[in-house]
């Protein structure tokens, strides 16, 4: 029989929740009415904490027994331990060391906010900001092909942004939900505190001038795949899927090709620039003004095409298919909607929100929470307000339900691909609703959530490359794998745990059969071991949240 702790292995904060899973392989509880306890020790073998674990029964999805245990109360900062013992004081489970400090989130938040500069596509990546992983630019695409579904003669400037993930396409639906994500962070920190002064741990100043640096690094690249009619491409890809090369040889070997237009990456577009504009209004007004134009063209564009379908080809780039469009509108209208653009949307909102309800999150592919965000963010009608931070208190106090009955504290229901993306959106979800509705709970369950993502998991992996000693070594990242350099980029979260396994075709060594064991740190698992921007993105704005207390 075997025992292992299963806990955040970068740490906890001092203030925050501290928990902790023992997890047995065994389905039925072998310790019978024998509670096990545990024991806190700090760097010095000094014991400061012991209390009994509580049982919470059999997991599901690993076939465990699980019992939790709770040090909330030290609130002391140091690297710390924990043991766990039988009743008996027979040791069953170990940790290694860990940290209690009030920087652990606001390094967490710049090393995942950096993996966005790490993904720049086009541009040289200096020595100064990229240290040891400093790159040449490559893929510049700036004239570049139409694909022949398009039938279109010429080229177009597609220059710039991020790289969505492992491979080396440019995917605006993508690109668009994470630019969404990424303003609302920008949004909340604009005036407000961090926990500890920040300027040491970024580039550029302050966390909000990096964050709205890089953000406007994607904008650029949105700017120039809107087509002279106002609707936007779908994508940049290469001709094929690039192999483990890095861009340079990935330019030496392919053409490059822009793909679309389709209702979804147009309307996807709308939603994040007009909330661009909303954010950069302070900063650069003229820059916001062309966002908030640029928004109303596309909208424009989306009303006239109302059912454009995306472009088929996945033969070098992912499909991001998505049939259903009236999700997007709701986000596009309700986003021009707070931008004070009117003509006939507000009718329309009305009927968005019956047929729209809202979700526990957004995803690239269901956007409607971007517009009940937005519409719970505005203030030009209250009632419509009202209406919206009711309605996503509904869902977080859902969130708050179902992780109160799973041990590992998830509310999401199946581990799909990109899990942790998915976990650390209602953990957003979370925070943001506890800007409407103060209260502990939304708060201490989003806290719990990102324990997961760090390593209170079932593989006990911290799933951030680079944050901590489980931390992924072989993601399926295609500039990791060529760079020469041994330790990954860091920052990127993996998607982890992914029940449905679809890369078993490529031989990954899951490390058991039960759908909590789908995570592989191996190269070929790009089902579970992939990074993507929509999965950074969320885990930046909900450290964001945690940082400001
Ligand atoms: O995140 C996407 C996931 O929801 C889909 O199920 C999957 C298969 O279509 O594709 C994922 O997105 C990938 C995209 O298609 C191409 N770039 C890498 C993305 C992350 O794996």
């Amino acid at each position: 029989m075997e025992f292992s702790i299963r806990y955040n292995h970068v740490g906890y904060a001092p203030k925050g929740p501290k928990v902790f899973l023992l997890a047995c392989d065994s389905a039925r509880n072998p310790l019978k009415e024998m509670q096990p306890w545990f024991e806190v020790y700090s760097e010095n073998g000094e014991r400061v904490y012991g209390a009994s674990m509580v049982e919470k029964g059999s997991c599901a999805y690993t076939d465990e027994f699980v019992w939790e245990g709770d040090f909330s109360q030290l609130e002391t900062s140091g690297e710390f331990r924990i043991c766990v013992m039988d009743a008996k004081g027979n040791i069953l489970a170990e940790t290694k060391s860990f940290a209690v400090s009030d920087r652990l989130a606001l390094e967490q938040l710049s090393l995942t906010l950096k993996s966005f500069y790490f993904q720049r596509c086009g541009v040289e990546l200096t020595p100064d900001r990229a240290g040891k992983w400093a790159r040449p630019a490559a893929h510049l695409d700036d004239c570049i092909e139409f694909h022949p579904s398009m039938n279109r003669k010429g080229n177009w400037n597609a220059h710039g942004g991020w790289y969505d993930a492992g491979d080396y396409g440019k995917y605006i639906v993508n690109g668009g939900v994470s630019l969404a994500t990424l303003l609302l962070a920008a949004e909340f920190a604009d005036d407000r505190p961090m926990v500890a002064s920040n300027a040491d741990f970024f580039d550029v100043g302050s966390f909000r001038t990096n964050l709205l640096e890089e953000i406007r690094f994607e904008i650029e690249f949105f700017l120039r795949m809107q087509d002279e009619d106002g609707g936007v491409f779908f994508k940049v890809s290469p001709i094929r899927w690039d192999g483990f090369v890095s861009p340079s040889q990935s330019d030496a070997l392919q053409k490059r090709q822009i793909l679309g237009k389709s209702t979804t990456s147009t309307l996807n577009f709308a939603g994040a620039l007009a909330q661009a504009h909303r954010v950069f209004a302070k900063v650069y007004p003229s820059f916001a003004q062309k966002c908030l134009d640029a928004a109303l063209r596309a909208y424009r564009w989306a009303v006239e095409n109302p059912e454009v379908t995306y472009p088929h080809n996945t033969e070098g780039s992912g499909g991001y298919g998505d049939e259903r469009y009236d999700d997007e509108f709701f986000w596009a209208r309700a986003t021009l909607f707070r931008e004070g653009k009117d003509a006939g949307i507000k009718d329309l909102l009305l009927r968005d929100m019956d047929t729209c309800p809202p979700d526990f999150a957004m995803s690239w592919r269901d956007t409607q929470n971007l517009g009940w965000i937005a519409l719970a963010l505005q203030t030009r009608d209250m009632e419509l307000q009202a209406r919206a931070r009711e309605a996503l208190k509904g869902v977080a106090d859902e969130i708050v339900k179902l992780a109160g009955e799973d041990p590992y504290g998830l509310s999401i229901r199946k581990f799909v691909w990109g899990s942790n993306g998915e976990i650390a959106n209602h953990a957003l979800t979370l925070f943001l609703v506890q800007e409407w509705f103060p209260s502990a709970a939304y708060a201490d369950c989003a806290k719990r959530m990102l324990d997961f993502v760090y390593g209170k998991n079932p593989v006990s992996r911290c799933f951030v490359t680079g944050a901590a000693w489980s931390s992924p070594k072989f993601p399926h990242h295609r500039i990791c794998h060529s760079d020469g350099i041994e330790a990954p980029i860091p920052g990127l979260v993996v998607g982890g745990i992914n029940a449905d396994r679809q890369d078993m075709h490529r031989f990954p060594h899951y490390p058991g059969p039960q759908p909590g064991f789908s995570y592989t740190d191996e190269r070929c698992s790009f089902a579970s071991n992939e990074t993507a921007i929509n999965w950074n993105a969320p885990l930046v704005a909900a450290l964001c949240f945690e940082c400001m207390g």
